[in-house]
């Protein structure tokens, strides 16, 4: 217990789940923070589990038998057992070697991965975060360039379990795809009156901010940094992009607060970032502008990064949401996008930091009455043209559909827009569309989907594209990274549905490697949080949670906005079912359905020409709907309710079927998860229930208010005489 708040669940990190690391005898060749970090994880296995570990600093020789081991001065040992006698060189020997390429004096085993690593491709190929994993004479090896590769390393033995103690393994080199694995937290120190403390959150508070303060419960931090350097994430903003006015002062006054997360972050090699409100000058500074092209604006932003650093100095940079939702700009001072985030990124520039500049700017007060105006043509029609002119340290952060983070959406042409710009895909993990952490909603395949689609067709996928590499996979030199918002607050499973916790685990996984398969990723997550072999039934622990959430993201799909067209959720709270509730708002986000036919007519020949954003294949293949897929045919187009779909039914029956469909199966996924009984730890269960009765409720609403809404329109009838209202 810490204060007044339950102890949080272990998430994927409970101690069993470092039985195999922590019952073996473990060497680690490495010094620095990070590689302390590593020594204390393995210690502190080590106690839990009988093994034992030995730190040395990379440039010392190995111990002798008959020494005492005097060398240790700068190094720990920890034991839960002693070192099970001499290796070949007369040092202990070790089940575990974890060791920097550079390290003196290697265990047999380890200079024998590094010499074929060597002759594969030479010492120094790791970079800052890869590592290479392989064992040798019963001896299992990690070795990176850098000790962040080495926590990595750690991680992927710890997913392995006794796989990676079994036998001998091809030397296997991992690298992240991207550099920059970024979370994004939408939390407030105040609550806000509307959204509430962390906006978009569905997990309690802030585990970064309470009571109009720092958390005092900086040890909850820490466990979610361990959480996030497990997957990968490697970077994190601590406020929410709409900044509000104490929020602002993070960056000036407030900078203490951030320097102590970014204490707490920094040994789990994860880099602080900040949002901050693009009128900072006016409204920090005093000065009369916040005009981007002004001297003492520059100046400004100059003198007060260069503040930053000083309290932080491997602060990772800013991220800016500007001119969209009511955030200030540089439309104010009659700039653009380009003018105002380099001005930013000149600021960082000087201490390798990033500005971080979303491009989720549209007209959110819209008349509904004007069809010409398309939301979705937005980021493509604002940043496009700017391409080639932002600063080499901004990222341009885009959502990875066009519209808003919905169940389903075409991936954004802005991706395939701006090759002469940095891009990172910003994904969603908080379910703000997907069920708010009410439903089970496993999102690993929808971003599977997404980063392995081909903007142009050619085999080169968004993941490419965020990683910076070009057709021929070689690197353009516009890197960007892939981002996304966080599911996290200071709620004991982390996430409010301890099943969400999937998704966190999932977006760190993919970003690292976006060609990992969903469902693998999803058994690595049951294995380390469940520990399926502990219990009295694997098979059906495993089963039964492969059943209820691999397809739910298509579950969630199927009972809530068909076909693409987004949306027909309470407007504000964008909870359950309202089919009209944004129809005629100023939100750009409609369906048009009229007693004929329902979909937004996005074609170049009939509609906004959205289309035409788009490269070829995709240009044509969205322009027509019998070529367009029918999962995005009413994003696409407006088409009568009897428009008959590839799958052979008609857009109206494929609606009622979907929905009977889907509320049935979340009624199936209510009792298997119920056939669990006893497997699960029982508040885990009780939580997890209490969010299936709720969608299961939920699901039948959405299903009878959207089966209503059509049949009332349309007229048709169910082809199978089911029962709508
Ligand atoms: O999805 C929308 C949310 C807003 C959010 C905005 C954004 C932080 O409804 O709550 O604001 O996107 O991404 O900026």
């Amino acid at each position: 217990m810490t204060g007044d708040q339950p102890a949080a669940h272990p998430a994927w990190l409970p101690d069993k789940a470092f039985r195999t690391v922590g019952s073996r005898h473990v060497l680690v060749c490495a010094d620095g923070p990070l590689a302390q970090t590593v020594a204390q994880e393995v210690a502190h296995a080590a106690e839990q589990h009988g093994g034992s570990l030995h730190h040395r600093p990379a440039g010392q020789a190995a111990p002798h038998p008959d020494g005492d081991n005097a060398e240790d001065g700068s190094g720990t040992e920890a034991h839960g057992g002693t070192s099970n006698g001499s290796g070949a060189a007369g040092e202990p020997r070790f089940d575990l070697v974890l060791a920097l390429t550079g390290a003196d004096d290697l265990p047999e085993a380890a200079a024998m991965v590094l010499a074929e690593l060597d002759w594969r491709s030479g010492r120094g190929m790791l970079g800052a975060e890869g590592f290479a994993l392989g064992r040798r004479d019963g001896v299992t090896v990690v070795l990176a360039d850098e000790p962040a590769g080495l926590l990595h390393g750690l991680f992927q033995v710890v997913r392995l379990g006794e796989t990676a103690f079994g036998a001998t393994q091809p030397i296997e080199v991992h690298h992240p795809v991207t550099a920059r694995r970024m979370l994004n937290h939408w939390d407030n120190i105040d609550a806000h009156p509307v959204m509430g403390q962390v906006e978009r959150g569905y997990s309690g508070g802030s585990i970064f901010w309470r009571d109009g303060g720092l958390t005092p419960d900086l040890g909850r931090v820490r466990a979610y940094a361990r959480l996030l350097a497990s997957i990968g994430v490697n970077a994190v903003t601590v406020n929410n992009v709409n900044v509000h006015a104490t929020e602002a002062r993070l960056l000036t006054d407030r900078l203490g607060d951030v320097a102590a997360l970014a204490e707490v972050l920094r040994p789990y090699g994860i880099r602080t970032h900040l949002s901050v409100n693009f009128n900072s000058p006016v409204a920090l500074g005093g000065l009369p502008t916040a005009d981007p092209l002004d001297d003492g604006v520059r100046a400004w932003w100059a003198d007060t990064t260069r503040q930053v650093y000083a309290a932080i100095p491997d602060f990772g940079g800013y991220v800016v949401k500007a001119d969209s939702e009511g955030q200030p700009g540089p439309f104010g001072y009659g700039r653009t996008h380009a003018d105002g985030a380099n001005t930013l990124a000149a600021a960082l520039e000087p201490f390798g930091g990033v500005v971080h500049w979303r491009a989720f700017v549209y007209n959110h007060t819209q008349d509904w009455r004007d069809r010409s105006t398309d939301r979705a043509r937005a980021a493509y029609d604002h940043f496009a043209p700017l391409d080639g002119q932002f600063a080499g340290n901004v990222i341009l952060q885009v959502k990875y559909g066009p519209i808003d983070f919905q169940t389903r959406e075409p991936v954004s042409p802005v991706i395939a827009a701006m090759p002469g710009t940095r891009l990172a895909v910003e994904l969603q993990v908080t379910q703000e569309y997907t069920g708010q952490q009410r439903h089970v909603c496993y999102l690993g395949p929808l971003w599977h989907e997404v980063l392995a689609f081909e903007p142009w067709g050619d085999g080169r996928t968004v993941a490419a594209v965020a990683a910076g590499r070009g057709a021929d996979n070689g690197p353009t030199g516009f890197e960007g990274g892939l981002v996304a918002v966080s599911n996290v607050g200071d709620d004991p499973f982390w996430t409010g549905h301890p099943l969400a916790q999937a998704n966190l685990y999932a977006f760190g996984r993919l970003a690292w490697n976006p060609h990992l398969d969903p469902a693998a990723v999803l058994d690595e997550w049951i294995d380390l949080t469940f520990a399926p072999a502990a219990t009295a039934d694997p098979g059906l622990l495993r089963q039964t949670l492969h059943e209820v959430m691999d397809g739910s993201w298509q579950t969630y799909e199927s009972y809530t906005a068909p076909l693409g067209v987004g949306f027909m959720v309470r407007p504000g709270s964008h909870y359950g079912p309202d089919v009209d509730g944004y129809e005629y708002t100023p939100w750009g986000t409609y369906h048009f359905a009229d007693r004929d036919g329902i979909g937004v007519d996005r074609s170049r020949a009939t509609g906004t020409g959205f289309t035409g954003q788009y490269p070829q294949p995709w240009a044509q293949v969205y322009e027509s709907a019998d070529s367009c897929p029918d999962e995005l045919l009413l994003f696409f187009h407006h088409v009568p309710y009897t428009h008959v779909l590839h799958s052979g039914k008609t857009v109206v029956q494929h609606i009622y079927d979907t929905h009977f469909e889907g509320a049935d199966r979340v009624a199936r996924m209510r009792s298997r998860w119920a056939g669990l009984a006893g497997l699960v730890a029982p508040d885990l269960d009780a939580r997890v229930r209490e969010r299936l009765d709720e969608q299961s409720r939920c699901a039948q609403e959405w299903r009878d208010q959207i089966n209503t809404y059509f049949y009332r329109k349309s007229g048709i009838p169910d082809a199978h005489g089911r029962r709508i209202h």
